[in-house]
């Protein structure tokens, strides 16, 4: 139809077999956001998500392995057929063969009486005797190896229902269009929340606890565990955990309206150390501005934003947007579609709607001076 249409599909093939391949050999994967949507079919980096990468490889070579026994099996029976065929067009069966054929095929239709297998039986000949076997055994086969499919999906079902010990952390996260909130409240008492960046311990099972402020949507980060639905009005809980440091990508997987693609979330997982200096940086409250631009663009904000953002440690306490108290400390923003620049934060500003169409934020018109001192302002949220 279209002619440029394979030459896009051959070009994404191959960037993503590129990906593939750099992210295989060069293990350095976890040093980014795991860049391909399959890696996690060839990374799973903890004990919630193994066992699922474990069971997708198992169930596809079983798979791989049945169309392949089917199709031999075809070609076989193909051969058969011909074979039969020319067969009989050689050989005019005797009279005698045929009685001694019929007998046979009597006394195999008694055998089978009671047979669940439905067949005309009483007339099978010997061929439909065969027949009968291989498909009896056939049976047999796909039964035991279903079983064993079946068995092996309820292990994995449970090895990944609960973590292996009692998780010492809870996230709250909600799901809004088109972003994600996660709330905070840690054992030393420090309570916050951020957006669109989770951050977790190494080694340590996390438990999510997940809602929707408006519409249904799924929170799934392939690399750590499995999907789990965000409703509205209802907590659903899952746990992630992260074997070493590394970022991982989060994506809504419930269709939830036009920028339903744009909703990602990033999971960063940092030696305990670590996490707990970035839990003491974000339960502070934002720093007062330091000069005199700074002040100004405070504020524009709380004339502008405060309405839909939080800022703590200001009057600004809208909860439309997302919490913004340490936002340049973020690798993204607006849910993964830019990098967390101080050039993109100010065209995010002016042009939300041409980056995210139809997103909740609308495009805010500031002059020059405006826009530079509120951007000098966002730049301290450290
Ligand atoms: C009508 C409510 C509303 C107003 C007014 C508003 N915002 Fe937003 N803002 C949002 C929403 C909703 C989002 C999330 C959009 C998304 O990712 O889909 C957002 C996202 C953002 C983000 C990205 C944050 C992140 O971590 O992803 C920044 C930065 C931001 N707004 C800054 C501002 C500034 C600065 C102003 C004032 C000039 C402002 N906003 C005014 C609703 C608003
Ligand atoms: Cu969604």
């Amino acid at each position: 139809m279209s002619p440029p249409r394979p030459v896009h599909a051959r070009a994404a093939r191959r960037l993503l077999v590129a990906q593939v391949i750099g992210c295989v050999a060069a293990s350095e994967c976890h040093a980014e956001a795991t860049p391909t949507p399959l890696a996690y079919f060839l990374h799973s980096a903890g004990p919630a998500s193994a066992p699922v990468r474990l069971l997708g490889w198992g169930l596809a070579a079983l798979c791989v392995g049945v169309c392949v026994a089917i199709a031999t099996l075809l070609a076989l029976a193909f051969r058969g057929t011909r074979e039969a065929a020319d067969l009989s067009l050689q050989n005019d069966a005797t009279p005698e063969d045929k009685e001694a054929e019929a007998r046979g095929a009597a006394a195999e239709g008694r055998a089978n009486r009671g047979n669940a297998s439905g067949n005309d039986s009483g007339t099978a000949s010997p061929t439909d005797r065969r027949a009968n076997r291989i498909v009896g055994i056939g049976t047999a086969i796909s039964t035991v190896l279903l079983f064993g499919a079946l068995l092996s999906m309820l292990r994995v079902l449970a090895a990944v229902a609960d973590p292996p010990r009692a998780s010492t952390l809870t996230v709250h996260v909600t799901a809004y269009d088109w972003w994600w909130k996660a709330s905070y409240s840690t054992p030393s008492g420090a309570s916050f929340a951020t957006a669109n960046e989770i951050h977790i311990p190494t080694g340590e099972p996390v438990q999510i606890e997940l809602e929707s402020a408006d519409l249904i949507h799924a929170f799934w980060v392939p690399a750590l565990a499995g999907k789990t639905q965000a409703i509205p009005g209802q907590v659903n809980r899952q746990w992630i955990e992260a074997d070493q440091p590394g970022i991982w990508r989060g994506q809504c997987t419930q269709f939830c309206g036009p920028q339903h693609a744009h909703m990602a979330l990033e999971v960063v997982a940092e030696p305990p150390a670590a996490f707990a200096r970035w839990t003491g940086n974000q339960a502070r409250p934002a720093a007062a501005p330091g000069n005199a631009a700074a002040q100004h663009g405070a504020q524009v904000f709380m004339a502008r934003c405060s309405a839909c953002h939080t800022v703590r440690g200001t009057d600004a306490t809208g909860a439309q947007g997302p919490d913004l108290t340490h936002l340049a400390s973020r690798r993204l923003i607006a849910a993964g579609a830019l990098a967390n620049t101080s050039a993109n934060r100010l065209d995010w500003i002016a042009h939300a709607q041409r980056i995210k169409p139809g997103s909740l934020m609308p495009g805010i018109v500031l002059t020059p001076a405006e826009a530079g001192d509120l951007g000098a302002w966002l730049d301290t949220l450290q």
